[in-house]
């Protein structure tokens, strides 16, 4: 087995995989700074109220693909990275979206979330997140993992950032990534110090463009495209 195949396998049993220093430290720093000159001058919160106060998630969105602004083809076609993509979901596999995730020093970070219903075990998405600056104890905003969970079906019920028992805490450097299953429980902590990550998504051939419209939280299904909660979970 070749080192790509290796890590494929390690994806495939925990639900996530972790290669740290895959990207060089002057390409996270010129994307770093590319993204928060974005947010410096469009600093607006673009979810409801209902949404932030509900699902204790804090972050604000930015897709620069979307607006003409390809500039991070450094990660988006790197090589190895999409070699990695095609051994984890196989032939003709394709770009969902490249987001760009911000949020505040003192905002509460993400609660437990699997960014799809998992119903299906054949329809998901992939979490491809790069880190353009270290995350650690001043930051704070640590990621935190369910391992295995992509195959445990839906997220259990229960308070939103609640510790599950078997949770593993991550504090990815700058040039990290971190393929994760969509189904995977995870979750950001609260953030001390403004909080870049990036995530350039993907998805298996004949995925539905809409996949990570409905996210399951601990507390309920939210829509983002009807900025609706969907089900209510007590
Ligand atoms: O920002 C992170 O570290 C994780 C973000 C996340 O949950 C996601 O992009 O699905
Ligand atoms: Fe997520």
């Amino acid at each position: 087995m070749n080192y790509i195949e290796k890590i494929a396998e390690k994806f495939w049993k925990e639900g996530y995989v972790i290669l740290e220093n895959f990207f060089d430290e002057t390409l996270m720093d010129d994307y770093n700074s590319k993204i928060l000159a974005h947010y410096g001058v469009n600093p607006s919160w673009e979810h409801t109220n209902e949404f932030i106060s509900k699902s204790a998630v804090e972050v604000i969105p930015w897709f620069p693909y979307r607006e003409g602004k390809p500039y991070f083809d450094g990660i988006d076609k790197h090589e190895v990275f999409n070699k990695i993509t095609s051994e984890i979901l196989h032939d003709n596999w394709e770009n969902l979206y490249c987001m760009m995730m911000f949020s505040k020093a003192g905002s509460k970070g993400q609660a437990w979330h699997q960014d799809c219903p998992p119903e299906n075990s054949k329809k998901y998405n992939l979490n491809r997140l790069v880190y353009t600056h270290d995350i650690n104890d001043e930051t704070g905003g640590e990621i935190v993992i369910m391992p295995k969970a992509h195959k445990a079906g839906v997220l259990p019920v229960g308070k939103p950032h609640e510790d599950i028992k078997g949770q593993l805490v991550y504090k990815p450097k700058k040039g990290t990534v971190i393929f994760l299953h969509g189904h995977c429980f995870h979750r950001v902590m609260p953030v001390k110090r403004d909080r870049i990550s990036t995530n350039f998504r993907a998805v298996p051939n004949g995925t539905p463009e809409d996949i990570t419209d409905i996210c399951v939280y601990r507390n309920m299904r939210y829509k983002f495209s009807t900025e609706e909660v969907i089900e209510e979970r007590i």
